[in-house]
């Protein structure tokens, strides 16, 4: 072969090898193209969506019959652009499930999905094999259908999948839900509890969106890149109409990775009645609410003497939905000084003491130094026993920062931060604690149902990257 012969499959190599490159660039910036965030469109505000009530099918006062459809579907969430995205029993997010104490519970959730999925009631004290989680893997096609009495006091709690190495994925594209528990106590209480008028959900998420309206779901080994659209119920700014009444809210930092910190456009007070695990035992004044992934609380509002018209609720310093004031309303209620009795904890003295050291990089980390390992049980823990468990950040690398424990099977109480009493409003039961960058959480737990349990990190990236452990209650 001579020179010119060669040089004719060496010109069309370099040809092809320019047009491959070419078109790979073009399609990674179509694909990270941004959706402009000046579009008229994108300004325009949509009315709060508010979760329907999930049917209990059966007319037994103290048994419910619940069902899951877990579905995916398209949503629009601006512009009429589809998005696709999964849900229970509709397109995105999932429908409230309300409990009563001591009722028997059955949920029959169905996979229609093309994926395994699990379904995990997250602050819920029920038995291993019936909390969802990575072991409770539904197949596609097949349903799960787990049974339990509720055991707890009132709370708002929620759900959503906790399957191993895809809990993130299936988060963001819309699998969650809120679940509410009532008892006698939360029932007989003067505070507002009409559904979506005095007492609405708020499932706060960031997210992203590429200009066709489908998710830009951004992560890396570096770590995941932060949403720059609040989005709440699945509603791109929403707006909420609310007589000038005591309003009760109920959040839930529903966001992957994100920490939220929630106030009002005009700077007032507002009280907060309840934690992860249920009410405080009074009412707490607060300017705002620092929500870390997964941690809920409870406020109440008095719009009663508001001579505003509209009030912004605020996500830092970026308002994240209008509230409109409209017409007084004639009720006016006090709410009440005294919200439960939470029983003082007593002597520590004695009781075994468990350590966990967090430590991340990037989008993974570790707990003790190990990655999670779905065929090993990283701690013994013995039934009805209390135990002091202590959480510590000890930081690590690249974006290292804080990270929201989260315990399954338990609500637990928080004896100290940094070694000084915790804060008022960390008094209450917990599922779920923010331990920032060099601190330190001591927290006294007891597990009173038998099973396999997870404790991890509920930065969801972290949790699929190995921020996980597991423990065996017997
Ligand atoms: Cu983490």
């Amino acid at each position: 072969m001579n020179n010119q012969s060669k040089k004719v499959p060496l010109l069309v190599t370099a040809v092809i090898i320019s047009v491959i490159v070419l078109v790979l660039i073009v399609s990674f910036w179509v694909s990270s193209m941004h959706f402009p965030r000046n579009q008229d469109y994108f300004q325009y505000k949509n009315e709060l969506k508010i979760p329907p009530l999930l049917l209990d099918r059966n007319s037994d006062p103290n048994t419910a019959d619940f069902v899951l459809d877990v579905q995916s579907g398209e949503t629009v969430f601006f512009d009429g652009r589809q998005t696709m995205t999964l849900g229970y029993n509709g397109s995105y997010l999932g429908p409230v499930i309300r409990f009563k104490k001591g009722e028997n519970v059955n949920i029959h959730v169905n996979n229609q999905l093309d994926v395994s999925t699990t379904v995990h009631w997250h602050g819920l004290v029920v038995d291993g094999e019936q909390d969802g989680g990575p072991h409770q893997g539904i197949q596609p096609g097949d349903s799960w259908s787990p049974a339990f009495t509720v055991d707890q006091p009132a709370a708002t709690l929620w759900y959503h999948p906790h399957l191993k190495g895809d809990t993130a994925d299936q988060v963001y594209y819309g699998l969650a839900g809120l679940i509410y528990i009532d008892d006698e106590n939360s029932e007989k209480l003067n505070l507002p509890k009409e559904y979506g008028i005095n007492d609405i959900p708020l499932i706060v998420q960031d997210r992203r969106f590429n200009a066709d309206g489908s998710f830009d779901y951004r992560t890396s080994t570096m770590g995941v890149v932060a949403g720059d659209t609040i989005i709440i119920n699945g509603t791109v700014n929403p707006y909420l109409n609310v007589n000038k009444e005591h309003v009760r809210f109920r959040i839930l930092n529903a966001s992957n990775s994100q920490n939220v910190d929630i106030s009002l456009s005009n700077g007032v007070d507002f009280q907060q009645i309840a934690s992860d695990g249920g009410f405080l035992e009074v009412p707490l004044t607060r300017r705002s609410i620092f929500l870390s992934p997964g941690e809920r609380a409870e406020v109440v509002i008095d719009f009663s003497r508001s001579d505003l018209d509209k009030i912004s609720l605020m996500s830092g310093n970026q308002p994240v939905m209008d509230i409109n004031l409209t017409t007084a309303s004639a009720e006016l209620t006090e709410i009440p000084d005294s919200l439960t009795t939470i029983a003082p904890i007593n002597s520590i003295e004695n009781l075994s003491i468990r350590v966990f050291e967090l430590q991340s990089m990037g989008i993974s980390g570790t707990i003790n130094g190990k990655f999670f390992d779905m065929n090993r049980i990283d701690e013994e823990v013995t039934l009805n026993e209390s135990e002091i468990w202590i959480i510590r950040n000890t930081g690590g690398m690249m974006r290292s920062g804080g990270h929201p424990f989260h315990v399954h099977g338990t609500q637990f109480q928080i004896l100290s931060r940094n070694g000084q009493t915790p804060p008022l409003h960390e008094r209450g039961f917990k599922d779920t604690v923010y331990v920032n960058t060099g601190e330190e959480v001591a927290m006294l737990v007891q597990f009173t149902h038998p099973g396999i349990f997870m404790y991890h990190c509920h930065i969801l990236e972290h949790e699929d990257n190995g921020m996980m452990g597991q423990f065996r209650v017997s």
